[in-house]
């Protein structure tokens, strides 16, 4: 089933049919280990209003009081752009050392005010010269730790700075419209299937300028690793999301311009789209 936060509550989509269903506290409501469960005891006694369609409802980006937080060098094509665009500065050896070493690369990325959702614009920064998207299939943990959902993610990163310096990563990653997240939150039980995939497209003025794709079985982590990881010193009293590291990262003469459109569509989760400001 996917979920889906609105500016009213929240509209469950379930066998293809849509239920609005009024949440008056989305950071309770989320932080649920049954989750999937509670959704469909809300439904089969009633309480959804069922909808025709989604047009019209104004969906948000999925998260409230959550931390988002991210993954990095969890695919081999991350690590290789990482030294790429690192081999001036001398950093390209780090990226290589976390592409291996037992502790991965993890680092905290966005509050909810710099988060923005389906539709919205990302930005890039005044200050840098190298941008790009990076597609990633995002976690929504609770705050036990345990996954009850997946959504896409968008984590905007700046290569001119981080490649300057390994140390400039929080300023490559973090600052207003530096992540999008949404368009909704896909609910399962079931692992997702090793063979999902994550696609991105880049189009300037209605011309696709780069498009890619990537299996998540390319990843070299395992997704409780990665929650393992950032669980264990952080508590998260409303749950938090965890972007999982991008496995997609366009060639080096690549660079995103305002204007641009950005889609990344998951297997099962749906398609975010944004445009950079
Ligand atoms: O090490 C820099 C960031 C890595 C990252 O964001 C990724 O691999 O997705
Ligand atoms: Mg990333």
């Amino acid at each position: 089933m996917k979920l889906y936060k609105t500016k009213n509550g929240v509209i469950i989509e379930n066998d293809e049919s849509l239920f609005e269903v009024q949440v008056q506290d989305w950071d309770n409501f989320i932080n649920d280990d049954n989750l999937f469960k509670t959704i469909n005891s809300l439904l089969s006694s009633g309480h959804g209003t069922k909808k025709d369609s989604l047009a019209g409802s104004f969906i948000v980006a999925p998260v409230g009081k959550q931390e988002l937080w991210a993954c990095g060098v969890t695919y081999l094509r991350s690590k290789v752009g990482r030294q790429e665009e690192s081999k001036l500065s001398g950093g390209a050896d780090f990226y290589a050392k976390v592409y291996e070493a037992e502790r991965p690369e993890i680092f905290f990325k966005a509050t909810a005010n710099r988060i923005v959702g389906p539709g919205e614009k990302v930005k890039i920064r005044k200050d840098s010269s190298w941008d790009v998207p990076e597609p990633e299939l995002t976690l929504v943990v609770t705050s036990s730790g345990k996954i009850i959902g997946y959504t896409i993610g968008n984590d905007m990163s700046s290569r001119s700075i981080e490649g300057e310096n390994p140390l400039y990563l929080p300023q490559a990653k973090t600052y207003d419209a530096c992540a999008a997240i949404g368009p909704c939150i896909y609910i399962t039980e079931e692992p997702l299937n090793s063979d999902t995939m994550i696609r991105l497209e880049i189009n300037r003025n209605n011309t696709n300028e780069f498009s890619d794709k990537i299996s998540i079985s390319q990843m070299k982590r395992t997704l409780q690793e990665l929650v393992g990881y950032v669980f264990r010193e952080c508590s998260f009293p409303y749950g938090c999301l965890i972007m999982t590291g991008t496995g997609i990262v366009p060639g080096n003469d690549f660079t995103l311009r305002s204007g641009d459109e950005i889609k990344i569509t998951i297997d099962n989760i749906g398609t975010l789209v944004n445009t950079v400001s």
